[in-house]
């Protein structure tokens, strides 16, 4: 197949790259733009290079597909090498993204033009890369290493006129046709001849922007390697030659492509964009209109959702049995609104358009035409029955009848109506607005056409839908069980909850598990345990958190939980009543307090969690072992830069995770940790949890 076409005008050569979806650098792609690149140098006849691509973009960037992999030359800086070489002009012609190694070859280019609605970046960071194909060393010498860094280190696509303010696009294209504008643009630069970045002298910079973006990253970027390389590499940018600059940016290139960190958010990466491909639901799969929706239920959650549709553009009802709800509900939507407004991701108009769209109601009559109905109420199985009932008897026929329990068999709620095929789990993760993870619960019953139009939904919403099947809790809260019985085990064991948040925090968490708590709120728990009669026998089983809050103490909405905090505040403060309590139960159940180690800490949390994810695997519930990765990172916290749990046992080596469970079940009993089959069969066999359905 070839990757590159080349076609004269006049004694122009266009180079247009073809390799859907996103044009990536693959090897081909590679081979077949520096041989064309190279004869068109030599050619007597070409006055001129115009690189361009076909489809939706330029360059999106090296293919992450083949990264992890030996590979095969012509290697990329090579590549950008030569076309910066050549006697003949070249010109970069981009739409869409051009990103990491495809914004590099731009960069290499003499000269470049972009379409309005165009996009440059380098956001290799977000891959545990730096640029490694001369972007640290060419964008500090075009725009200075301040401005670099920031491009660098936050890796957020520029937009087109902000591109070209900088100086990175030299011309914006004003109509649609990037090529005649590309082929009009081509006689300046013939009269201005090559020019290339290597050359430019450094433009002035302050000193201190080094020790600056070092502080800053030191607190964003916990115990990440790239960030810190890229500052190397654009400080050597400015202290040695560009060649030896190019050398030191490969060595630290290959450092990070070869780290655990890099291998961790490639894989979150891919695995993101996996999790949309269900068995069976294909881009032909029927889809339902979804324009309007009600919630049901105008508690934190409800309004939370409500305001991610109308986000979205839909119309949406928000309904509650009672004033007082309703009123707190819409006060909700609106600071939601506000609140986008504030910080730049609402316009005014969207948001006024966004409440035209919103209404409450106490009447199911109300909602009756409703295309999707999400219910949102407490945690209960009565009341979600009655809800589902009443929906049952009053919404349209064709609508998506959808629950947001977090736990509850969607079958049993699926069961009181006459239409099971039209109900789903749509597990929303707190804040609605913000969180990624959208966990789409499939019953028995629900249909194909519900499944697709529920991920569309999800991808409407900006969010990673991820199907996974029925079962308590799901995958996240199932595997949330484990990690919460392993973090209640160790308090009564003697390590003190600022010390476990602490060391899984370090580890990279988003927040400790006792933070986490006090912030979901102890209550919610302990109801959902109330309401399960096949709990674990064991006295210590999430006695904690049940005594806190048998005692009321729900955590920051009262107060007081596993931490105190002061009024208005979300810090976290120990609390020596909580200590006392936790040695004084540990010393009634006969268990011996002791010093544990932060390695032990997070081996029996991560552990817990990667032997539910097996089950959960060997059961069927997730389609693979990167959806439950996509849960996890996206919803709980997990550091992408480790890839979720799934990848992160693969990383470890299944053998050695195996063996690790068995000594559990030696020291704390089977109850807990008898290890899954599949963990059996896979260590045994030398495999990954990622050879049983992967991307
Ligand atoms: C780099 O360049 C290193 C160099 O500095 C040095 C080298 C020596 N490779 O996101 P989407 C696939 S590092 C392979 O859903 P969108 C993606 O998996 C790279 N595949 O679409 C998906 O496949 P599938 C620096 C890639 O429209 C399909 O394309 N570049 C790559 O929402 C569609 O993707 C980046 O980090 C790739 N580079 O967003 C850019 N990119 O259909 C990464 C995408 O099988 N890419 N795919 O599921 C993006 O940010 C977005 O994909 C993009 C499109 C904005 C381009």
């Amino acid at each position: 197949m070839s990757f590159i076409t080349l076609e004269m005008h006049g004694d122009i050569a266009v180079l247009s790259v073809d390799n859907p979806p996103v044009n990536a650098l693959s090897h081909g792609v590679r081979e077949g733009l520096l041989r064309h690149v190279i004869a068109a140098d030599e050619d007597q006849d070409v006055s001129a290079i115009v690189i361009i691509c076909a489809g939706r973009t330029f360059i999106a960037g090296a293919d992450i597909k083949e990264f992890g992999k030996p590979i095969e030359e012509p290697y990329l800086p090579d590549v950008v090498t030569r076309i910066e070489a050549c006697d003949t002009p070249v010109i970069a012609a981009i739409h869409g993204t051009a990103l990491g190694g495809g914004l590099e070859v731009a960069l290499a280019c003499h000269y470049r033009i972009g379409t309005s609605s165009s996009f440059v970046g380098l956001p290799e960071v977000h891959l545990g890369l730096l640029p490694g194909a001369s972007g640290t060393q060419r964008l500090p010498r075009l725009v200075g290493p301040a401005m670099a860094l920031d491009v660098m280190l936050i890796g957020r696509p520029i937009p087109a006129s902000d591109a070209h303010r900088m100086g990175v696009l030299d011309k914006l294209s004003a109509n649609d046709d990037l090529l005649a504008d590309a082929l009009s643009f081509v006689p300046e630069c013939i009269a201005m001849g090559p020019r290339r970045i290597r050359d430019f002298p450094m433009p002035d910079y302050p000193d201190e922007i080094f020790d600056a973006a070092r502080k800053k990253i030191s607190k964003n970027a916990r115990g990440q390697l790239a960030p810190w390389k890229i500052i190397d590499c654009v400080e050597v940018a400015t202290k040695t030659s560009f060649d030896d600059g190019l050398k030191k940016e490969r060595e630290y290139f290959l450092e990070c492509m070869a780290s655990p960190q890099s291998a961790g958010l490639r894989h979150a990466f891919l695995a993101n964009r996996q999790v949309s491909k269900v068995p069976g639901i294909t881009k032909d799969t029927p889809q339902r209109k979804l324009s309007s929706a009600a919630v049901i239920g105008a508690g934190t959650m409800g309004a939370g959702i409500a305001y991610n549709c109308l986000a979205a553009g839909m119309d949406v009802t928000l309904l509650d049995n009672n004033d007082d709800g309703l009123a707190r509900g819409r006060k909700t939507v609106e600071g939601l609104f506000a609140g986008g407004v504030e910080r730049g991701k609402i316009s005014v108009a969207d948001r006024d358009a966004g409440l035209q769209r919103f209404s409450t109601s106490q009447d199911y009559s109300d909602i009756a035409d409703v295309d999707i109905v999400i219910e949102a109420v407490f945690e209960s199985m009565e009341i979600k029955k009655a809800v589902f009932s009443e929906l049952d008897k009053t919404i349209k026929q064709g609508a998506i009848l959808a629950t947001n329990t977090s736990t509850l068999s969607i079958d049993e709620i699926a069961a009181v109506t006459s239409r099971s095929q039209d109900v789903i789990g749509l597990h929303f993760f707190s804040p609605a607005h913000i969180m990624r993870l959208l966990e789409i619960v499939r019953g028995k019953a629900t249909a194909d056409d519900v499944i697709a139009s529920s991920l569309a939904f999800a991808k409407r919403l900006k969010k990673f839908g991820v199907v996974v099947g029925n079962c308590n809790g799901f995958v996240g809260n199932r595997m949330l069980y484990n990690y919460g019985r392993e973090n209640q085990f160790l308090l009564l064991e003697g390590a003190a909850p600022e010390f476990i948040d602490k060391t899984m925090f370090d580890w990279g968490m988003a927040m400790g598990p006792n933070a986490v708590g006090d912030l979901a709120g102890l209550d919610v728990g302990y109801k959902v345990r109330q309401e399960r009669d096949d709990l674990p026998t064991d006295p210590g089983f999430y006695r904690i958190a049940d005594m806190l809050a048998e005692m009321g103490r729900f955590g920051q909405k009262t107060g007081k939980g596993m931490y105190l905090y002061e009024k208005g505040s979300r810090t976290p403060t120990p609390d020596p009543e909580v200590a006392a309590m936790i040695s004084g139960e540990a010393a009634r159940l006969g268990i011996e307090q002791r010093d544990i180690d932060p390695d032990e800490i997070i081996e029996r949390c991560i552990y817990g969690l990667i032997v539910e994810g097996a089950r959960i695997l060997e059961e069927g519930i997730a389609i693979r072992s990167s959806d439950i990765d996509v849960v996890w990172m996206n919803g709980y916290g997990f550091p992408a830069f480790r890839g979720g749990p799934m990848h992160y046992a693969d990383s470890i080596g299944l053998g050695k995770v195996y063996a690790a469970v068995c000594e559990l079940q030696e020291r704390f009993g089977a109850t807990f940790w008898e290890p899954p089959k599949l963990l059996k069969e896979l260590a045994e066999s030398g495999r990954k949890f990622s050879d049983v359905g992967t991307y």
